[in-house]
């Protein structure tokens, strides 16, 4: 499947480009929202194999309740969770490939 680099080192800005590249890759089916099967495929896409990770996210971010993350509820949760995702992803690097993930 297909491999995206997203560059999560440098700290987020509020008009990231990074941010909407981001929610590009991870809006699978393309209909403006990011659902927990979006989240599912598209953090395969980025390397991440956690199978918590999508539906924890889903359920932080999701502020309307509708199920799924609009741009701004994406943003939002990234935003208040920077340092919480950068561990979890310097911990994947650690015992998977060697790749960097530092969100
Ligand atoms: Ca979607
Ligand atoms: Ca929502």
């Amino acid at each position: 499947s297909q491999q995206v680099e997203v560059d999560f080192v440098r700290p987020w800005t509020e008009q990231d480009h990074r941010l909407k590249v981001l929610f590009q890759v991870l809006d699978v089916n393309g209909d403006g929202g990011i659902c927990v099967d979006d989240l599912t495929i598209g953090l395969k896409k980025l390397g991440v194999h956690l199978h918590w990770f999508g539906p924890k996210i889903v359920k932080a971010g999701d502020k309307d309740l509708d199920g799924q993350l609009d741009f701004e509820e994406f943003v939002h949760y990234l935003r208040d969770h920077e340092k919480k995702l950068r561990l979890v992803f310097k911990s994947l690097d650690k015992k998977n490939d060697g790749k960097e993930y530092c969100l």
